[in-house]
């Protein structure tokens, strides 16, 4: 894992994107994001057991897995949501970034490889991509039924409740 502030600059959201200014795991903490390694599937189950996360799948997106949707699924997990629900990822194989917003709304990019394990608040806004090497394979953990629906932002989206709590909690 490693953490930075996104450069903003146009091109392809595959690029890294890399400022160069690193954020470190306590400024990632301070937003609500947690932050694992696990070499071990063990670490995941105990984690899995505190936290209460029943349930469990595995994803693979490449263009291989995926074939034609793949484009077109890249640039949807790209589009800045929340969801009402933490989101969890194992890294299996391969790599990708996840972009946080932060405290001042700007992006940082969370650069993700095999055995790291994040954990994302429900609130908080964010973005998935792979990068260059279009590949990773990743294991969701849930609490409950999956409630993946992905809430695109929109100045209505300050009102729903779990926004309001993720501010209250993490940004006030
Ligand atoms: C998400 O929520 O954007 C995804 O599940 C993307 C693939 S998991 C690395
Ligand atoms: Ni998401």
């Amino acid at each position: 894992m490693r953490a930075y502030w996104y450069d903003n600059k146009e091109g392809d959201q595959r690029l890294p994107h890399d400022s160069g200014k690193d954020v470190d795991a306590s400024e990632l903490e301070k937003l609500g994001v947690l932050y694992f390694k696990f070499g071990e599937l063990e670490g995941v189950d105990a984690l899995a057991s505190q936290r209460g996360y029943k349930n469990r799948d595995e994803i693979t997106v490449s263009p291989e897995k995926m074939g034609d949707v793949y484009e077109d699924k890249v640039k949807s997990f790209f589009h800045e949501h929340l969801h009402e629900d933490e989101e969890i990822r194992y890294i299996r194989d391969g790599q990708g970034y996840f972009d946080v917003r932060s405290r001042d709304d700007a992006w940082v990019r969370i650069a993700l490889q095999k055995d790291d394990l994040i954990i994302l608040p429900a609130g908080i806004y964010h973005r998935f991509t792979t990068d260059e090497k279009n590949y990773i394979q990743a294991m969701r953990l849930f609490k409950e039924e999956p409630k993946w629906t992905p809430l695109n932002r929109s100045n209505d989206l300050d009102a729903n409740d779990y926004r309001k709590a993720y501010v209250s909690e993490f940004l006030q």
